[in-house]
């Protein structure tokens, strides 16, 4: 399998994190995000949307972080992390969604501020990123993981984005259960730590 991916993207991270997790060989491409290139004629081949990650398993292309773990979770038959019963299924897609909509849009969208420089409104998306941390801070409060007793593709998804928040002047301080979550997550056999860089609370 081949993941074109680019380090600082969070996105990219979760499938990272996933392969990686279920210890399935891969190769990674970087895509020079910097340079244009997913937005050249051989990558929108690839990705229509232009963007990463994407991945290539045998001629099967699939783009979009979350269906990437979906395919990955499916294609492994690895039903702990991807139950299929319709009640545990819906459980996880509500992550996947929360994961594709209030992550990208508070602690993703704070992060491309100070660490890409995007031109968004900082104190609306932190805003949004303390409301989403407020509600994942209640539904830790009793629970380990995101979804059932074991860790799941809702945890990975959620990861990334929510560990690197300082980094676009999102304090974690006040959410002991996030924080727990987020170690329990570094502790799982396979784990591989998305690049810190230091900009914003985590500036030198
Ligand atoms: N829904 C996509 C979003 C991916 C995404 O936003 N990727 C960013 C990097 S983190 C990207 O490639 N941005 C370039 C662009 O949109 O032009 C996913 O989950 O993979």
């Amino acid at each position: 399998m081949k993941l074109y991916h680019h380090p600082l993207s969070g996105h990219s991270h979760r499938a990272c994190l996933f392969l990686s997790l279920l210890g399935l060989p891969h190769e990674l491409v970087e895509v020079d995000l910097k340079a244009g290139a997913h937005k050249r004629p051989e990558f929108l081949k690839l990705n229509p949307f232009g963007q990463v990650p994407v991945l290539e398993d045998d001629g099967v292309v699939v783009s979009d972080s979350n269906a990437i773990l979906v395919y990955l979770a499916k294609k492994a038959s690895r039903t702990d992390w991807l139950p299929e019963d319709a009640q545990g299924s819906a459980a996880i897609q509500r992550w996947l969604s929360v994961a594709a909509g209030e992550v990208a849009f508070g602690p993703a969208a704070a992060r491309l501020i100070t660490v890409f420089g995007a031109k968004f409104n900082p104190e609306e998306v932190i805003g949004r990123a303390h409301t989403l941390l407020g509600r994942l801070e209640s539904h830790l409060a009793d629970r380990q993981w995101l979804v059932g007793a074991g860790p799941t593709i809702a945890d990975v998804a959620i990861y990334s984005y929510v560990a690197r928040a300082p980094e676009g002047n999102v304090d974690l301080s006040t959410y002991p259960a996030v924080d727990a979550f987020l170690r329990r997550v570094e502790s799982l056999p396979g784990f591989v730590p998305f690049v810190q860089t230091p900009a914003g609370l985590a500036a030198a």
